[in-house]
């Protein structure tokens, strides 16, 4: 199967982690990408030339984040990552959104970020900090729940480590660490799982956003 992601150096993306969780990682060709350059062989995978983005050996695409990790989940039977059914699983779901929104709102505010600087939106930054810092919160009066391993915590612990990402890279000035030792203790444990150790053989050096280049 063919993977089109974004590697960087210092981060872990939750593809990576499902595929070691689920013992399929070996199965995955890895194709660096930066969605950004508007990669023709991404595109005609995935329209929406997004990343992460998969496609099996007969051809087939599936990409949103969600439909990857509950297809590499299916792949073998144990640890489920995706709880079948009930409540169990609309909770799970919803702490998956909740860290893919913490990835997606700080990639956006990043982008935001990125314009020249007279055309920054403040109106922006204020609804995505206050949305992300909020999340935060809430994970951590949560965490104390998490139990086992599934798809919804490994969701959280890499939006906190994408956070954590942006803010080494400049572009997101706070740590969420401090006055948050329940969160921190659930994170540390989380992400010492072998599964959250960088295996990227190639990795994406910068990626050039849109707005860095000329507007006209
Ligand atoms: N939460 C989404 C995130 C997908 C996403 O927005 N990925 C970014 C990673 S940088 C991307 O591909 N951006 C390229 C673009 O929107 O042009 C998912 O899991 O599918």
């Amino acid at each position: 199967m063919r993977l089109y992601y974004t590697p960087f150096k210092g981060l872990i993306h939750k593809v990576q982690v499902v595929a070691i969780e689920k013992g399929v990682y070996d199965r995955l060709e890895p194709r660096c990408t930066v969605p950004y350059d508007r990669w023709e062989e991404l595109a005609g995978a995935n329209p929406l030339s997004k990343v992460p983005t998969l496609v099996l050996d007969d051809g087939t695409p599936i990409y949103g984040g969600p439909a990857v990790y509950e297809f590499l989940d299916s792949l073998a039977p144990e640890p489920k990552l995706f709880p079948p059914s009930g409540k169990e699983r609309y909770v799970d779901l919803t702490r998956l959104s909740l860290g893919d929104w913490i990835f997606d709102l700080s990639n956006q505010r990043t982008i935001e970020r990125n314009r020249p600087v007279d055309h920054w939106r403040y109106a922006v930054f204020d609804r995505f900090d206050s949305a992300i810092w909020r999340a935060i919160d809430r994970i951590d009066q949560d965490c104390v729940d998490y139990k086992g391993i599934t798809i919804g915590q490994i969701s959280i612990a890499c939006g906190l480590l994408y956070l954590d990402f942006q803010r080494r890279g400049g572009s997101f000035a706070e740590d969420w660490r401090p006055g948050r030792p329940q969160l921190q203790r659930w994170f540390e444990k989380i992400t010492a799982r072998p599964s959250f150790v960088p295996r990227d053989d190639e990795v994406v050096e910068r990626l050039t956003y849109p707005y860095k280049r000329p507007l006209n």
